[in-house]
């Protein structure tokens, strides 16, 4: 199958093989101390730093992460009893386990109990139900339970730092499903297709970028994901820029992004907004959006695709030239301010947007505010529209930029450039999607004041991490610079560990992966 997830023998698809070995090797060991049996197969996902394109995936504009070193891994056994059991060598995340229902029904999850556990049980129903669709036989078309599983969890990837732990896991967790139940090859793209509502099912309306940067992760390349006309990652070299390399460097705030519980005023809400900014633009002009949401309604680059389609009788856009994107977009920030009136421009209570669509509060609250728990005194529409706009924007800019790189141009013009683009994202994530955090700001002046040519937040933000863009000459200086003036004041106890693990140096890495076990010598 071409551009299948891979199966590798041995560790050399890691930057340093080495020193993963013995993670694996310990990993093995935990396993066998808590089933009395060797493992089967490793099954792997890694976490994402995501350069530039926040909150807009979602809203189907492309985005360029890349897969990281860091990752989930986990060893895996079956067994013919229908019970799986959830161990992990931090433990701290406590055994679990559940049986798989004896009539062959999908698991359901129960929301208010909120376990990592649920997180595979995401997997598993992803997984369940793309083996009864595919390999029916398997299942007795359904009336017969998957295999019974006993899996040891090991993650590298912070919890709560923005370089997705959740997806991370989500992916490695349906793929150790997958392959435990017999499905031994599996395209990236199915496999990104049937993970990428995985999280929907303990009610968070993710986007696709995670899970796509996850599995399509190549060794020395970025991403491309784009989402129209179809979902894909689309690796590609990042240019080497001379005298000094360029280095992307992640530093965690610690300070922790608990999405799922803050997800009702935070990422859901942002959802919310942007849907109902996609709902009123189309009104404005009279236009039927596809209803291909994460809540079932329009998107912003379905009402940027209608209007110059269908109001404009301009041609479709898909998305290759970036030229056509890029004036596009720029179109779209100018009727963004516009659209509004002052009093508008600072937020639209329920009953002025619900009257505006031509809703009831009823009606508004059914289509808009159901899917996922929200709160809200005012949905900031105007804001939230610009920062989708001028960030999707900043993504093809971005890209532009790299894809033009020319050796022989001032290396300083190009970083200098690129920076300004990361710098300008986190300040409208900052300001239009309130997206970051005052600890943020902090990691990004403190770095862009110290040698980094921009910083960001990266991934949903509200805490997390933030990637600064700098070169191998000045990255000791940022580095010195972000651990006195930032982990040493805020964090005075911090150890030589923590801060090896809060600022790392990202490289790209591959992606999700099975590893089977042989060349792992214990
Ligand atoms: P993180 O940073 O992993 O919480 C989330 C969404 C993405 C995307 C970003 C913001 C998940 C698994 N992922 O990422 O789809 O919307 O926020 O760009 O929730």
């Amino acid at each position: 199958m071409t551009d299948s997830v891979p199966t590798f023998k041995d560790l050399s698809f890691y930057s340093d093989p080495e020193s993963n070995n013995s993670r694996y090797v310990k990993l093995i060991q935990k396993f066998q101390e808590n089933f009395g049996i060797k493992p089967e197969f490793i099954s792997r996902s890694p976490g994402r730093v995501n350069l530039i394109g926040d909150h807009i995936d979602y809203n189907h504009f492309s985005v360029l992460p890349m897969a990281i070193d860091v990752d989930v891994i986990g060893a895996v056994g079956t067994s013919d009893d229908h019970k799986v059991v959830l161990t992990n060598t931090d433990e701290s995340f406590a055994k679990e386990e559940f049986d798989l229902a004896s009539d062959g029904s999908v698991i359901e999850i129960d929301k208010t109990n909120h376990t990592w556990g649920n997180y595979f049980k995401c997997g598993l129903i992803v997984a369940h139900k793309y083996i009864r669709d595919n390999f029916p036989e398997s299942v007795d078309s359904g009336s017969k339970p998957l295999k019974g599983l006993r899996l040891t969890f090991n993650g590298t990837v912070p919890t709560g730092g923005g370089l997705s732990s959740s997806a991370a896991f989500c992916v490695a967790s349906t793929l150790a499903i997958l392959r435990a139940n017999g499905v031994t090859s599996i395209s990236k793209a199915d496999l990104t297709r049937i993970t990428v509502v995985s999280e929907h099912y303990v009610g968070v309306n993710t986007g696709g970028m995670d899970q796509c940067a996850s599995i399509y992760g190549e060794q020395n390349k970025a991403l491309l994901i784009q989402f129209k006309p179809k979902l894909i990652g689309i690796p590609f070299e990042i240019p080497v820029i001379k005298p000094n390399d360029m280095v992307f460097l992640i530093s965690n705030s610690l300070l922790k992004a608990n999405k799922h519980e803050t997800a009702p005023t935070d990422y859901n809400l942002r959802v919310v907004e942007i849907a109902a900014a996609s709902e009123l633009f189309a009104k404005k002009f009279n236009l039927n959006l596809p209803k291909d949401s994460n809540v079932s309604t329009g998107t912003l680059r379905g009402f940027m695709d209608k209007y110059f389609e269908e109001y404009l009788k301009k041609d479709a856009w898909d998305g290759s030239d970036i030229d056509v994107g890029i004036s596009r977009l720029e179109e779209m920030l100018k009727l963004t301010e516009t659209a509004f009136s002052v009093d508008e421009k600072v937020g639209f209570e329920t009953s002025e947007i619900a009257k505006q669509l031509g809703l009831s509060v009823e009606e508004f609250t059914k289509i808009f505010l159901t899917k996922a728990p929200v709160r809200y005194q005012k949905l900031k529409i105007y804001q939230r529209s610009k920062h989708v706009f001028s960030d999707s924007l900043r993504v093809l800019q971005v890209l532009k930029l790299l894809r033009n790189y020319n050796p022989s141009e001032d290396s300083e013009v190009f970083l200098k450039k690129f920076g300004t683009l990361l710098s300008d994202s986190h300040h409208s994530s900052d300001i239009y999607n309130d997206s970051s955090r005052p600890e943020l700001d902090q990691l990004c002046e403190i770095s862009t004041a110290n040698g980094a040519y921009g910083a960001r937040v990266t991934g949903a933000g509200f805490g997390g991490s933030v990637v600064h863009l700098t070169t191998a000459d000045k990255l000791s200086n940022v580095v010195t610079a972000l651990t006195e003036q930032y982990y040493k004041k805020h964090f005075p106890d911090i150890t030589q560990q923590e801060l090896a693990e809060a600022i790392v140096v990202s490289k790209p890495a591959t992606g999700s992966c099975i590893v089977e076990l042989d060349s792992i010598s214990l």
